[in-house]
Order: C-alpha cells, then structure tokens, then sequence
C-alpha cells in the first residue's frame, strides 16, 4: 500500500491533520493503537483557543463547536475566599470557546468518515521505517495480519506513550522534563456548573478547578497526592473538598450530583526537541506536555499541526520544502511559550509541598498583583486565549 503521508494516532492531532491534508487533496492513512469507542472515551481537555477553531473552521469540522461550544470572555481567579475576574476579550480582543475535546474528535472521525479517510483502528506492533531516507515506510498489524504502507512522510500524532518519538535516535533526541508533586482528580458529573464561567481557585488545602462541557454536563478537578487513587474518593468526599476550596459565595451554590467519570491524571512538563527527524515529524503530546493548569495541552497540538499542514500543503502544491524545514524550529518556539505560562500558572495555583512561608507570601503577593494589575493581567490573557502561530 502507498499513500503521501502515514500519520500514526487518531487522536485530536492525527485527525485534525488528516482532515486538512484532505481538504488540499493530499492523501493520508491514520493509524491508531484503540478502537473508535475508547479514543472517545477519553474526557481530556475542555477550552479551545481561536486558533484551534479557526483550524477547525478550516478542516470544515466548525459546525456543531459553533452551535454548542460556549464563548467564554474571561476566568474566575480565586484565593482563599477572595476572587477576580480576568476579561479576556476586553484585555485581549479574543475570547475561549468551552468545548469538549470529546466533541472536538468526535466531529473530526465524522469528518473523516464523511470524506472516505482511511483509518486503521486496533493497530499493533506499528514500527516506523527509513524516515532517514526519502522512502519511509511503516509496518504494523491488524488481526494478526502484517501490513505495510510506503509514503512519503510520517505524522508522529501518537501521545506521550507512542512509539513515533522513540524512533527518533536517543543521541539526536534531547528532553526536557519536569514532574510536579501532585495530580488532578478529575469528576464529571450530570449537574448544572457552579458559575458561567470556569473559576481557578487556589486555597489553604490546595488547587480546585470548576468547569463544564454544557448547561448540565460540569468538569471539576482537585489538587490530590500523586498516591491516590480515584477509588479512594467516594462522591460526597469529592464534593465536600471541592467545597472547601472554592469561596463560599460559589460553594453555597454548587449543585452536587454522581461522578460518570473520576480519574487522576499527573502533572508533568516535557518536551522533546527536535521534532522533525528526516521524513518523521512529531506532533501534540508525542512531542510536548504540560500541565493542564493553563489548558495548553492539545491548544498546542493544534499549533503544531497548523505547521506541519502549511509545510506539506507547500512540499505538495508548491514543491517548496521550506515549510517543513522550518517546522521543529516554528513549532518549539510556541511549545517552549506554552511551557512556559502552563509552569507559571500552575507554580501559582497550587500548594506544593515544600513551600516554605516564604514561598506562600511571595505566591499571595504574586496573586495580589494579578488582581490589582491591568498589565498583569493582560499579560496572562493573551497567554490563555493562545499566542499568535
Ligand atoms: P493523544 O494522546 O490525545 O492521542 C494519541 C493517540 O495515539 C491516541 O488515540 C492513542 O491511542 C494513539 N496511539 C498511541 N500509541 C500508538 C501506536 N503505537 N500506534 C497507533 N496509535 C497509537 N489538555 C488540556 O488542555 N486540558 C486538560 O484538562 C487535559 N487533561 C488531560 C488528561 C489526561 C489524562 C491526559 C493524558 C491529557 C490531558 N490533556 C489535557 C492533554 C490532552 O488534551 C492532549 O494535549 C491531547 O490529547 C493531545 O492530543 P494528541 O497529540 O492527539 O495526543
Ligand atoms: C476542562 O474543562 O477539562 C479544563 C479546563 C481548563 C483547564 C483544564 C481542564 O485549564
């Protein structure tokens, strides 16, 4: 089998780049390890950034993100009891759309599906061949069959775990990596949300999150020990501890329902640099995480797809390779900005272990300005709502 470009994952970043290749005539196959259903079943990120929606607009995949997604023009901040709102638009110009990356994949498969993409699902043993030659090749199994596709790039779109990233030579592979001393627990429960807005609190007992996906779909998430387990948190213990994390003006009307998902995720900053080697090219989490604090995560997988498809939609329509020449370099000096403010935001929304007194005041100090401070302020909103690409 032959195709312009194997993308390995069929996650948010290997589908919204197949669908954009696709609108340019440019062939693609999508491989990926699970089937449909789980890949779905993921609760993940929950804020877009415009750009993200302009590339969904871009992929013809904007309609049902527009209809359902919810402009949100700022953030609740909160410290202990106090709280203050950060306006993004009128900071900024720009707003968020609150929108599940749940919905954002669902509506790239109907993309895909729609066009007659090619998708494998179920895949194993997938090994990514000659990227150091101008004839790669990637080999896998489905049901016990061996396949093989020649191509003329591979799309690296398969998470922290996958295997694109590892096929880049340990001594040409430099990483860069931080793991915070906590996690979110994470619930979704069936209940109206606490505020139209999200609100990012951070208090005495540490770090709360209350969000939403829709009028009666909330997502909440606590700072918990990287030692807990989500079957260590019954619902009202959940409950009660967000409660006392969040001001009392909200948690009195926070409605309180059962979790249909509770899970635990860590936190960790990593990068891997480069993201091109020959003819493979990392994208998303196969190449960079951060923690969720500053809702970066798949925000700058769309970045580095926006270069990658610019860069082939050039190599293919224009035969110039200056695009893909320039995608590790592009994309790293975006995904080193979203390290960035994702590290400065949660450095300063979570209680970490070995603060000393010193570090509290400095980070209610830090907070205080935050408050008190248009430029502060904005400085922090044009980051959330998502620098230029
Ligand atoms: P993904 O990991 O989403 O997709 C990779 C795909 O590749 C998966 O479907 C996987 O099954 C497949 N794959 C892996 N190995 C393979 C192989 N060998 N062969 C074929 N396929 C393979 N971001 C936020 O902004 N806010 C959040 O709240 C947030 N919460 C998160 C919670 C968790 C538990 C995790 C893990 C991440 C979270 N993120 C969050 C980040 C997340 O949204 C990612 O940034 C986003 O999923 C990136 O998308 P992809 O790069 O497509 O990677
Ligand atoms: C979410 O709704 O899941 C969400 C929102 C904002 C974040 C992280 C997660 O910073």
């Amino acid at each position: 089998m032959k195709t312009s470009v194997v993308i390995v994952g069929g996650g948010p970043s290997g589908l919204l780049l197949s669908q954009l290749l696709h609108t340019k005539g440019i062939e693609s196959i999508v491989l990926e390890r699970k089937t449909k259903e789980y890949v779905l079943g993921r609760i993940r990120a929950g804020v877009l950034e415009t750009g993200l929606v302009k590339l969904m607009e871009e992929a013809g995949c904007a309609e049902r993100l527009h209809a359902e997604g919810f402009v949100h023009d700022g953030t609740q901040i909160a410290f202990g009891e106090e709280f203050f709102r950060v306006d993004f638009t009128a900071l900024t110009g720009t707003p968020v759309v609150v929108y599940g990356q749940t919905e954002v994949t669902r509506d790239l498969y109907e993309a895909r599906e729609r066009a007659g993409g090619v998708i494998d699902y179920d895949v194993e043993n997938v090994v990514i061949h000659d990227v150091d030659t101008s004839n790669p090749f990637v080999t896998y199994s489905v049901d016990g069959e061996e396949r093989r596709i020649d191509c003329d790039f591979v799309a690296g779109c398969d998470g922290f775990h996958g295997v694109s990233r590892k096929t880049i030579p340990a001594d040409v592979r430099k990483e860069y990596e931080k793991a915070y001393p906590f996690g979110w627990l994470g619930v979704l429960s069936e209940t109206p949300p606490v505020h139209e807005e999200l609100i990012y609190a951070n208090s005495e007992r540490g770090f709360a999150l209350c969000s939403m996906r829709n009028e009666q779909l909330s997502r909440y998430y606590i700072q918990c020990s990287l030692s807990d387990d989500p079957d260590d948190w019954s619902d009202e213990d959940f409950w009660k501890e967000l409660k006392l994390r969040i001001p009392s003006h909200y948690a009195e009307q926070l409605v309180t329902g059962p979790a249909i998902e509770k899970s635990i995720a860590p936190l960790r900053s990593f990068v891997t640099e480069p993201m091109r080697w020959g003819r493979l090219f990392l994208c998303g989490d196969a190449a960079h995480i951060v923690p969720p604090t500053g809702a970066k995560g798949l925000n700058t997988a769309a970045s580095d797809v926006h270069y990658l498809y610019n860069g082939l939609k050039e190599f293919y329509l224009d035969g110039s390779e200056s695009g893909i020449d320039a995608y590790s370099e592009n994309a790293l000096r975006r995904v080193w900005k979203a390290e960035r403010f994702s590290w400065w935001f949660s450095s300063l929304m979570h209680r970490y272990p070995d603060q000393t007194p010193f570090d509290l005041r400095i980070q209610t100090a830090e907070l205080a300005f935050l408050g008190s401070n248009e430029a502060a302020q904005k400085a922090m909103a044009e980051n959330y709502v998502g620098l230029p690409y």
